[in-house]
């Protein structure tokens, strides 16, 4: 009765410094872990609520001018095309620092620590976060929620704190995770890769941490779970035995597809490609060339593949194309919804911005049916001259709007049928019997140069490609 009085007590006077305050309690910079222990209270994010659409007249940034979750387009929820993601590392441990220089971003909420208890507090930003800005997915490493250990059993000791405090906020909150992944590129230890080590030991421990992320992924719901090559390729090939590194990784995978199966975990397994950087070379360069090693080694109905659009422009490809390849694969399993700038030409991994890209994203998409079980995880960092609490939300809004607008455009394409007609005129000298013949394999080469030489000369028409870009422009 007595401790319960006094808790009423530190109530009321929380109450009144709140009242006083006006605001939480902070830790600032230049206090790094010297904080006190109490946890952070209240919310994280004062005075932002819960984002809602407003329309393309709007002029408030906090709003949706495009994104209208619940409208539907071509027979389907806006939110079920996208299943939108928000990605821990970058809005929650994403600081700005640069090769050149220090972070920039100071969160009120953090301590300067990589405490667990600091973890704990990260969470719950995070869920607030996703609430306030109405999206129902978030995607992860092991190591951005929860810190490392000295040992294994440690750092999954603290993985398990903080995935049991998300599994609760999940179930508040109504909230799933997109996928998870095992981050095995940042500890020294993989520096020659992981699962392509040339050391057995590591080889092992990236097997240890993936059976582990494995495990949380299935535990908190997850819908997929991503493989990302971080350092699995080559800098030098003097060194490598590359044949090895392939058939390991491969085995590795294997591993991973049985283990999956043990625990029951039935998420989609993906693979993002991604040509260098860190590495050299890395061996899932771009979707053609993942698609042929899951071919070789008999693993391509096991995965499918999440395509970073920084990442195809790396491998100098457009995010379209590798879409279109994943797709006419069967492959096409999520999107890292992100950009890079072609002034700069590394992995700046920016909010698109840019509608006409988004359009032809989502027509890729369209043609697909949806992605789902996979989604749109926004692999996507603010700039690092980008500093205020409310610019997070305002890339995830400017994010989420692009991308509806390319679904908008992309239906107005589909509906008007213009574009597609223009394709399949292209094509219709196959339209015959002789065409048909072909293309069902029934048209040997004695065949077809008695044909050459009935026909004479072909006509050639025009490919039309100036009037195809008119036509999407007209949509966009
Ligand atoms: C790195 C990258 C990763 C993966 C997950 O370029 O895209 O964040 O998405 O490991
Ligand atoms: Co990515």
């Amino acid at each position: 009765m007595k401790a319960w009085g006094i808790f009423l007590l530190l109530l009321c006077l929380q109450a009144i410094t709140y009242a006083v305050i006006g605001e939480s309690q902070t830790c600032p910079a230049e206090n790094v872990g010297k904080c006190d222990d109490s946890d952070w209270e209240g919310e994280f994010f004062p005075g932002i609520n819960k984002i809602k659409y407003e329309g393309p007249s709007s002029k408030n940034p906090l709003s949706f001018k495009w994104y209208n979750a619940e409208e539907e387009i071509l027979g389907k929820k806006m939110k079920d095309w996208f299943r939108f993601s928000v990605a821990f590392w970058h809005t929650f441990r994403g600081t700005g620092a640069d090769p050149f220089g220090a972070p920039t971003k100071y969160w009120p909420w953090e301590d300067g620590t990589n405490s667990l208890k600091m973890a704990k507090r990260r969470m719950r930003a995070n869920f607030e976060f996703i609430n306030k800005l109405g999206v129902d997915w978030w995607c992860f490493h092991d190591r951005d929620i929860a810190p490392d250990g000295e040992t294994l059993e440690e750092a999954n000791a603290n993985l398990d704190e903080v995935v049991a405090l998300a599994k609760e906020l999940q179930m508040q909150s109504k909230k799933k995770v997109l996928w998870g992944t095992a981050q095995l590129f940042m500890h020294p230890r993989y520096m020659h890769g992981a699962a392509t080590s040339s050391e057995l030991g590591v080889y092992a421990y990236a097997a240890a941490q993936v059976k582990k992320a494995l495990e949380v992924t299935h535990y908190l719901e997850g819908e997929n779970y991503v493989f990302w090559g971080g350092r699995e390729g080559y800098q030098s090939l003097l060194n490598t035995d590359m044949e090895r590194e392939l058939n390991h990784l491969a085995r590795f995978f294997e591993a991973a597809v049985a283990y999956k199966k043990k625990i029951g975990f039935n998420g989609t397994l993906l693979i993002e490609p991604k040509p260098q950087e860190p590495t050299k070379h890395q061996y899932d360069w771009d979707a053609a060339t993942t698609a042929n090693f899951l071919r070789k080694y008999g693993l391509i109905g096991e995965f499918k593949l999440n395509i970073e659009c920084n990442h195809a422009t790396l491998s100098g490809h457009s995010c379209h194309h590798e879409l279109e390849t994943a797709r006419i694969n069967g492959l096409l399993g999520n999107i890292d919804a992100n950009t890079g700038d072609p002034q700069v030409g590394w992995d700046t991994d920016q909010f698109l911005v840019d509608i006409q890209e988004a359009t032809m994203i989502m027509l890729s998409v369209i043609k697909n049916g949806g992605i789902a079980p996979g989604g749109f995880n926004f692999d996507a960092k603010l700039r690092r001259e980008s500093t205020d609490v409310d610019d997070l939300f305002i890339a995830h809004i400017i994010g989420m709007d692009t991308m509806a607008r390319g679904l908008r455009n992309a239906a107005t394409l589909i509906e008007d049928g213009t574009l597609a007609e223009l394709v399949r005129k292209r094509y219709q000298s196959f339209d015959t019997e002789i065409g048909a013949q072909i293309e069902a394999g029934k048209a040997d080469f004695d065949f077809l140069e008695k044909k050459a030489k009935e026909w004479g000369e072909p006509k050639v028409a025009s490919a039309k490609q100036e009037l195809a870009e008119m036509i999407l422009q007209s949509a966009l």
